[in-house]
Formats: C-alpha cells, structure tokens, sequence
C-alpha cells in the first residue's frame, strides 16, 4: 500500500492500485448500500465510496464531519466524481471523531471570521494561503536575483520609524519599547556592510482604521539599495510586482482558477507603469470634483478615484516634503517637495511607499528636529551619515495589500492566516 496524497490520486498515478490517503472528512452523503465521503488533505478533494459489504462501512457510519481518517482502498477514474477519480473503500481508520463542527454552509463572513482557527480549513483560505506562499518565494527569487542580501531586523524597537501615531509600546522590562512600524531604519544601518539588503517581516500601525486595507500586524517586503536613484527604484518595483504576477499565473494556474480570479487584470501588468507626480494627482483629483489642495495628503477615498482611472498599477512621486516622513530626501533645488513614491492599484490605493533618503547630516538633523522628533533617539541613525555617508533609495511594499489587489480579496482580513485589526486578535 502506497501513501499519497490527493493531488497524486486525482493525477491519476495511482489507477486501480491499492493506496492510502490521510485526511478529513469534508462532506458526508448516506445511501442505503453505499455512504459517499469527500475527503480533504493540504493537496485537494476527492470522493470515496463505502459499499455496505466492505470493512469500512462501520466506520464510515459512525464519521463526522472534520473527523480525521486514514483510508485505504482502490483509485479509479469516475466521471461523477468531483475531480475525475473516486477511491473505492476497503477500510477507515479513525484518527479523531470530531464532535459537531461549528462550520456548515450559509454562514456570514463575520461567524467565519470569528472561528478563524477552523476556517482556515475552508478550501478558499487553504488557496489564499498557498497563492501567499508562492508570492513570499517569487518575491525572495526577485531579490537575490538582483544580488539582495537578506537579513533579519529586530521587531522592538525604541523609536519610531513612521511616527508616533501609530506607535504600539509596550513595557520591556523597566523601560518602554515600541513595535515597529517598518524595518526601513535598520535596513539602513545594514546596507554599510552589506550594500542591497531586503527582509520579509511583520510591521505594526497602532492604526484605529477600519478598512478594507488595513491590519495592525502586517507583513512587510522592504528594500534598501546604496547609490541607486528615484528611477531605478520605480523600475525595481514595478519589475518585482510583474515578476510576482507572472510567476504567480505560471506557478498557481489550478489556484487562480478556483478562487476566480480576474486573470486578465493579472496578465495586464507589464513594465513600465504609467508614472505622474503628485501635482498631477492633485490635478485629477480637482478634475474629479475633488476640494483637495496642493499640500494635502491623498486618502484612501481621493487614491480609489486615481486608481480606477488608471486600472492598473502606477506610481505616484514627488510628494510635498511636508507630509513626507523626517528621513524623505528633499530635492535640492526645490525642498518643498520630497523624492518620494507610492506604488497605487484599482480598488485598493497605496500598496507601497518608497523614496531617496535623506544622506545629509545636517539636512536630517533639522528634518528630525522640524518634526518634533527626540534627537537624541536617532543619534545612531545620525551617525551613518557622518561615517561614510552614501545616497540610497529604499521601499516597503504591503503584502497583505499585494495579495488583495492580485486575488480580488474583499478584505484584508481573509490575505493572512490571523488576521490583527482593532477588533479581532483571537485565535
Ligand atoms: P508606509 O507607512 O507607507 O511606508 O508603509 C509601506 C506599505 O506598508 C503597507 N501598510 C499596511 N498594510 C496593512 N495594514 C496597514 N495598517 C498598513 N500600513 C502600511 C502599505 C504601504 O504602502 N518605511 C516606509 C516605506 C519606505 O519608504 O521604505 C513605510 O513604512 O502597503
């Protein structure tokens, strides 16, 4: 007898051999002479069939659903069969009878999300789940690709890195500490010794948002690249997230197609993406009936309407250095505005920010000053740009974000195993 899994069985490897499959009971149909089971493991469904004369029509009465099971028995194609082939039952054996499982069809998605620790079972969240894996490689393969290092920056911090607004502390000890808010800081620090570095780490916004788009732990792609300029990095990230999408359209076909996914959006991202500043935003915006000034920062509702005008990604750059963060490099013959550029998509807004830093000492002691901000809190940060200072350019790019744009994802919630927001951090 052969272990396999049900993707190998549906393959059709395993015709008319006596196999064995490990999974969980996912539906349960009774006859009089024959009880059907559909079974799932990590790989995908199939039926299989109990005949009353066969030793596992004992078992096969007293299963649940979500009981686990190991089966034995003979696959062989069906056209009946969801997935073209059925296993024929020679025995069960019952690893855990479930009790009554909570879960059954018509339920709301605000039930399903409270018993996120057993929906996650659900077919729709064992794809979002691979399709998010995929993306964490493809991503990883972009990097190293381009000759990236990657490296592990700490989660407390004692500073803020995105200001103090969405700052989560907490007691270390006898002092406070933070929760960052993104590794960009300490990515910094490491491009002296290790030039392009990238990580894959949690961020945290002490955020009271309640969007489609937002998490307080979230997942976050970051890159720094020493000597690089504001077009180098608009053409790094838009190769990355068409890297990301067509690998994802090559690796996860069966994925994508289950979940319905919108495949012409994803086939429709190709290099380069329409670039405007923000002045032209502005403008749009004015166009569109918006009360927006010059100088005001773009919300989530005035980025939907330049979003869906362009219907695919874009970037947006060159943003008022006065709603930039302390460490946005300013053009030099103009200050106002700073070398700074967000990454937007339809029906989501903002997935990424990024920019030149600021690789003058002087020049960013006034920033941290002029933002209020604790001098002394960033002398290290400070001290980069005495010993040695380089220009660079770094990004953050959401992947929760990422992953609701590319999926058509209603929201944020259902792009990450478990989830955080202000109301939900259980299980
Ligand atoms: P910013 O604060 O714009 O920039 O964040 C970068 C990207 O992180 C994602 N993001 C979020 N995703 C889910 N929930 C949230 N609450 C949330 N907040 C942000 C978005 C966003 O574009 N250090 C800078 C970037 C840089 O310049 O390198 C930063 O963190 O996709």
């Amino acid at each position: 007898m052969v272990l396999m899994k049900i993707s190998e069985v549906l393959s059709g490897k395993s015709n008319s051999k006596v196999i064995t499959i490990r999974g969980w009971v996912y539906r349960k149909r009774e006859g009089k002479n024959l009880i059907f089971l559909l079974i799932r493991d990590s790989s995908g469904f199939i039926q299989c069939t109990v005949k009353k004369d066969s030793s596992g029509w004992v078992e096969a009465e007293r299963v649940t659903i979500e009981s686990s099971l190991i089966i034995d028995g003979i696959a062989k194609p069906d056209d009946r069969a969801p997935g073209g082939f059925e296993i024929s039952v020679n025995s069960i054996s019952i690893i855990g009878l479930a009790e009554i499982f909570p879960i059954s069809k018509d339920q709301s998605t605000d039930f399903l999300r409270n018993v996120r620790h057993l929906w996650l079972r659900s077919r729709k969240m064992n794809l979002i789940m691979k399709i998010r894996d995929k993306v964490l490689e493809f991503s990883r393969d972009f990097f190293r690709k381009n000759q990236f290092i990657e490296v592990s920056p700490p989660m407390f911090i004692s500073a803020a890195v995105e200001g103090g607004s969405t700052l989560f502390d907490l007691k270390y000890f006898d002092q406070t500490l933070y929760l960052t808010q993104s590794s960009q800081l300490y990515l910094e620090i490491l491009i002296y010794s290790l030039e392009k570095v990238f990580c894959i780490a949690p961020s945290f916004r002490a955020e009271k948002s309640r969007t489609i788009r937002h998490l307080t732990e979230y997942w976050h792609i970051e890159g720094e690249w020493p000597y690089a300029n504001m077009s180098d990095l608009m053409n790094f990230q838009e190769s990355l997230v068409s890297y990301i999408c067509e690998q994802t359209i090559l690796n996860c076909k069966n994925e994508l197609e289950e979940l319905k996914v919108d495949l012409k959006k994803l086939k429709l991202v190709k290099t380069p993406f329409p670039r405007i500043t923000y002045s032209e935003s502005i403008k749009i915006l004015i166009e569109n009936g918006s009360k927006l000034n010059w100088g005001d920062d773009l919300g989530y509702e005035e980025e939907k309407i330049i979003a869906n005008k362009f219907g695919c990604p874009f970037f947006i750059y060159d943003y008022p250095t006065s709603i930039k963060a302390f460490y946005c490099k300013t053009h030099r013959e103009d200050p106002n505005l700073a070398m700074s550029v967000d990454m937007l998509v339809p029906r989501i807004g903002e997935i990424s920010t990024g920019g030149a830093r600021e690789d003058d000492k002087d020049l960013l002691i006034k920033r941290i000053n002029d933002s209020g901000l604790k001098i002394e809190d960033y002398s290290w940060y400070i001290d980069l740009r005495k010993y040695g200072t380089i220009p660079h350019v770094g990004f953050g790019l959401g992947l929760e974000r990422l992953l609701v744009w590319m999926l058509d994802i209603d929201n944020i919630i259902d792009s990450i195993p478990f989830p955080r927001t202000t109301r939900r951090f259980y299980p």
